[in-house]
């Protein structure tokens, strides 16, 4: 065969695949969707291709450290989640489909770009997720969780809380990006959980995980364990259980890669509040409640010690909350544990 020909065969070989526009035109079929979800999730793919491409170069283009500080032209140089904030606040503000968004990076929620009267949906996102592992080279996230618009008041005043302030089962779609060894794309938009991986010589995500499922049983536990003296007695106890069980301990300390393995592994995440963080660490709208929905669209479960955390209904856009999540008989003995001391 020819180097031509060899050639040939690689490209043929990546023609084959099985892309993210191919699985998005198949869905809308499916579903018979009106076409805005495809919109979305393209924009949220352009997003994170482009947050991408940031994290890569974020070294050599001495985009580590503090924001505010200058670069050796002298120029000011974005912090890595200023700069994601950015990618994603415009991508996905000139999609036209969000009227208000809302970013962990900004304290109040804002309007989107193109967003307007006919704008059906608002989205909360966390541009990167992982911030203590951005200056050393560890895989971070971005997540991100899309409600169906309630508020009805455009023409007042585009920004409406109530929106926002939905319980978790009400999301319409979610997802996060992981930017690891390569960078991947999860999302379910409510029929069940799928994977993709970005293949940077095309610039194209490619399905390389359908269908994820969580395994219902793990041996794998993962927390912030320097906490442990200020948890509940009954987290105490599960913590206790499993390293007399032999299980495994993994913390990465980025919700998204702890989480991306806990799906595919099985596993159970774990941050509780203690005596410091009476409400846990994690913001609900945009940390735990996505990842909730994936977790139960794959078959594991997520809570809060004691109630499904797709239950809860935010009070404010920042609210913190308690997370147990991943397969769901672990998720199940821990509620259990918890309950038992309550007794
Ligand atoms: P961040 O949004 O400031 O990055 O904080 C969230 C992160 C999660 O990614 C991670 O699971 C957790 O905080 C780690 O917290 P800790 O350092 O207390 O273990
Ligand atoms: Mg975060």
């Amino acid at each position: 065969m020819s180097e031509n020909a060899n050639e040939m065969t690689g490209a043929e070989g990546v023609a084959t695949q099985f892309t993210l526009a191919d699985f998005i035109r198949e869905q809308q079929e499916v579903y018979k969707g009106s076409g805005a979800f495809s919109s979305v999730l393209h924009s949220i793919a352009l997003g994170v291709k482009i947050v991408s491409q940031g994290v890569n170069r974020a070294g050599l283009a001495s985009m580590l450290g503090l924001a505010g500080s200058e670069n050796v032209q002298g120029e000011e140089v974005k912090q890595l989640d200023v700069y994601s904030d950015e990618v994603f606040s415009h991508v996905l503000g000139r999609s036209g489909e969000f009227i208000s968004m809302v970013s962990e990076e900004r304290e109040n929620m804002f309007q989107a770009r193109a967003g307007g009267k006919r704008s059906r949906y608002v989205i909360a996102f966390d541009p990167l997720d992982g911030s203590s592992n951005i200056d050393v080279n560890v895989a971070i996230g971005s997540i991100w969780s899309i409600y169906r618009r309630v508020s009805d008041g455009w023409q007042v005043d585009p920004l409406d809380t109530s929106d926002y302030l939905q319980p978790g089962y009400l999301q319409v779609a979610a997802g996060y990006a992981l930017y690891g060894l390569s960078t991947m794309f999860v999302f379910s938009t409510g029929h069940g959980v799928s994977g993709f991986t970005l293949d940077p010589s095309i610039g194209e995500f490619i399905l390389t995980h359908p269908d994820m499922v969580v395994p219902q049983d793990g041996n794998i536990y993962s927390c912030n364990e320097a906490n442990v003296r200020g948890w509940h007695r009954g987290v105490q106890r599960y913590v206790e259980e499993m390293k007399e069980g032999g299980n495994s301990a993994r913390y990465v300390g980025s919700l998204v890669s702890d989480f991306h393995r806990t799906l595919i592994k099985g596993g159970i995440y774990l941050y509780p509040s203690d005596s410091r963080k009476p409400q846990g660490k994690l913001r609900l709208l945009y940390e735990c409640a996505p990842l909730a929905f994936l977790a139960e669209q794959a078959g594991g479960r997520a809570s809060d010690g004691k109630q499904n955390v797709l239950s809860l209904v935010p009070q404010s856009i920042h609210q913190r909350c308690p997370l147990f999540i991943g397969s769901k008989n672990m998720v199940a003995r821990l509620e259990q544990l918890i309950a038992d001391e309550e007794k």
